[in-house]
């Protein structure tokens, strides 16, 4: 028994609002499916297959399409809704998918849905939609929030009786600390005992590690989802540059319940974190600049105590796009003494200045904290301490 597992597809997402990389995205996806298809006997897809819960017609025919191969071909595709395409509708984009018949939807449902791949059981309140792949039950849910978290107790909830492979598209504390993120819905305790596989999504990087019985894997997503998602990171320690290398791209073959991870070819991102003055950051980028190729996407992050220009720094590395970050302290000296951003500002100013600095600034973000911020609390803002503080994300 073998079967591929896929998550985070993100179908339809305009990476830096760039429509090529949301045709990347469905080129990765349609890549993973053919490789699929191949070799496997299913498919599971653990969620966030659409960017959105409403993704475009055209968005909508790319999934058609890809996931009509293993129709073709009698291999069934079992798959969750993501915290990006979920909604509180009666009939989601999955829903209509699965009338196509090009997915099997695991998972809480109103209606019981019993057909050659799925089977419903009764709970208080509606009915819970299995999988059945020959002597495999597949079971799962889509996301849910931390809050419903607090309600339910989904170990009582998933019991496996048989060989069984868990989904579900939610932060685990313990993983995603190890990423860097304080965002998550459960505690490694809160996961169902008992599964062969636990099918995971939502973290965007690729991670395995046992539980219980089983294998626990998120595949991460098809496409480096940021710069945090680098390929390779350069960073100057102020002595030397050091080269870390990032996770890799795919999904997984899963032969025996044993994974083996397929990379994919994706657009390389390279994050460059540079903390010097301005004739050390030309010649470091030089240096750099030999190593990155001209399909890369690129941030260079820039601190220093003082301003300088950066517009002679944009043409050093070449890359297909190039995204200059600077932190600049804004030193002035009054009375002998250091004044800070902290010093000119207040709260909400500081807010909105690092809102406006950000990757996918939202002025409609800007506005509800203006209008908000009467209703504000003082916080000191934080400062960078360590590399995790210069912006590591991974999920969402
Ligand atoms: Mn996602």
């Amino acid at each position: 028994m073998r079967f591929a597992h896929i998550a985070d597809v993100h179908l339809g997402y305009e990476q830096y609002k760039l429509p090529y990389r949301s045709a990347e995205f469905a080129e990765s996806f349609r890549r993973a499916v053919e490789i699929a298809v191949e070799s496997c006997d299913f498919i599971l897809i653990s969620g966030d297959l659409f960017h959105t819960s409403r993704p475009t017609p055209e968005t909508l025919k790319e999934a058609m399409d890809v996931l009509s191969i293993p129709r073709e071909r009698g291999i069934p595709v079992f798959a969750i809704d993501g915290n990006h395409d979920r909604t509180r509708r009666k009939v989601s984009v999955y829903h209509l998918l699965e009338s196509l018949e090009l997915i099997n939807l695991i998972g809480f449902r109103d209606e019981r849905v019993e057909n050659r791949w799925l089977v419903s059981e009764k709970i208080d309140r509606g009915y819970i939609v299995k999988g059945v792949f020959g002597d495999v039950e597949i079971h799962g849910m889509g996301y849910m929030s931390s809050v419903w978290f607090e309600k339910k107790d989904i170990r009582k909830i998933f019991k496996p009786e048989c060989d069984a492979i868990l989904m579900l598209h939610q932060g685990v504390k313990e993983i995603a600390e190890r990423f860097g993120s304080g965002s998550y819905e459960l505690k490694m305790e809160d996961i169902p005992r008992g599964y062969l596989y636990y099918a995971m999504g939502h973290i965007h990087k690729a991670f395995e590690t046992n539980y219980d019985i089983g294998k626990f894997v998120y595949p991460g997503s098809l496409q480096r989802w940021d710069f945090g998602d680098y390929e390779v990171r350069f960073y100057w320690d102020g002595l030397r540059l050091k080269t870390i290398g990032g996770t890799k791209k795919g999904f997984y073959i899963v032969e025996n319940f044993e994974p083996r991870f397929l990379e994919l070819n994706v657009r390389p991102f390279i994050d460059v974190k540079i903390e010097a003055d301005e004739k050390t950051v030309k010649k470091l980028l030089m240096d750099i600049g030999g190593k990155i190729s001209s399909d890369s996407f690129v941030r260079i992050d820039l601190r220093w105590r003082e301003p300088y220009d950066v517009s002679s720094i944009q043409g050093i590395v070449r890359g297909k796009y190039v995204q200059i970050r600077t932190r600049f302290e804004r030193v002035k000296m009054k009375g002998g003494k250091k004044i800070k951003p902290e010093d000119f500002f207040d709260e909400v100013e500081l807010k909105v200045i690092e809102l406006a600095g950000g990757k996918d600034y939202n002025a409609q973000d800007i506005v509800n904290i203006l209008v908000q911020s009467d209703e504000m609390e003082t916080k000191t803002l934080r400062k960078p301490k360590s590399l995790l503080d210069w912006g590591v994300s991974y999920e969402d």
